[in-house]
């Protein structure tokens, strides 16, 4: 289920390592997730339109991708009012690995698909600086990511991520479009209730930032 670190495999321009996160480090990350979950849970958001996500969410670092009737935005408190607890340290030294940067993501993303969940076609592009590479982890049960281009009519291409999977989009597929159609639920046995999360790292700063937030 882990799978083994396998070649890099490029979709439109989007690159994906198989397997690079071994399953003890898995393991490792679902303990420090677990962790940031008990201090800034999970919420359901809905998009700027009403409509609740599939997905369930929280963050990690200086600021958290939020979305409500108000709009999309970088937000430096969880809707609790607390700050978003830190990065773990082993995400960070994979964005570093990934992306060959010394400046680190502001923003860890930390989505959670159960039963039936996915993620509609959509662009990253929130953030202040889109020519920063977006790096994405996934762990727990199989995803079928697609990945087209810019253009929203472009054709796409779809892949299964598996858990330990590690996704770079940078460059021209900086902005393409992706999403998540569905995910095979109870396909992998590293969250015992099922499900998926995926971790998205981002820089962020200036970008779309609430008011009264660090670099808005
Ligand atoms: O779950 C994934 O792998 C992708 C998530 C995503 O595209 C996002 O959070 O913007
Ligand atoms: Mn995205």
């Amino acid at each position: 289920m882990n799978g083994s670190a396998g070649q890099a495999v490029d979709l439109n321009g989007v690159c994906v390592w198989p397997g690079r996160l071994p399953l003890p480090a898995q393991q490792r990350l679902v303990g420090d997730l677990r962790a940031i979950a008990r201090a800034a849970p999970f919420f359901r958001p809905v998009t700027p339109r009403g409509q609740p996500m599939r997905v369930r969410m929280t963050a990690a670092g200086r600021l958290g991708w939020v979305s409500d009737r108000r709009g999309y935005r970088y937000e430096p408190r969880h809707p609790s009012g607390v700050p978003w607890p830190p990065i773990p340290p082993a995400v960070l030294d994979l964005w570093h690995e990934v992306t060959g940067l010394a400046r680190a993501p502001d923003c860890c993303l930390i989505n959670f698909y159960g039963e039936g969940a996915g993620m509609g076609l959509h662009q990253d592009r929130d953030e202040g600086d889109l020519s920063f590479p977006v790096v994405s982890v996934s762990l727990g049960d199989e995803a079928l990511f697609r990945v087209g281009a810019a253009d929203r009519r472009a054709p796409t291409r779809s892949l299964w991520l598996r858990s330990g999977d590690v996704a770079l989009m940078a460059g021209p597929a900086r902005l393409a479009f992706h999403g998540i159609d569905r995910i095979r639920f109870g396909s992998s046995a590293l969250l015992p209730g099922g499900g998926r999360i995926s971790l998205t790292l981002r820089v962020v700063a200036p970008g779309r930032v609430a008011p009264g937030g660090p670099g808005g």
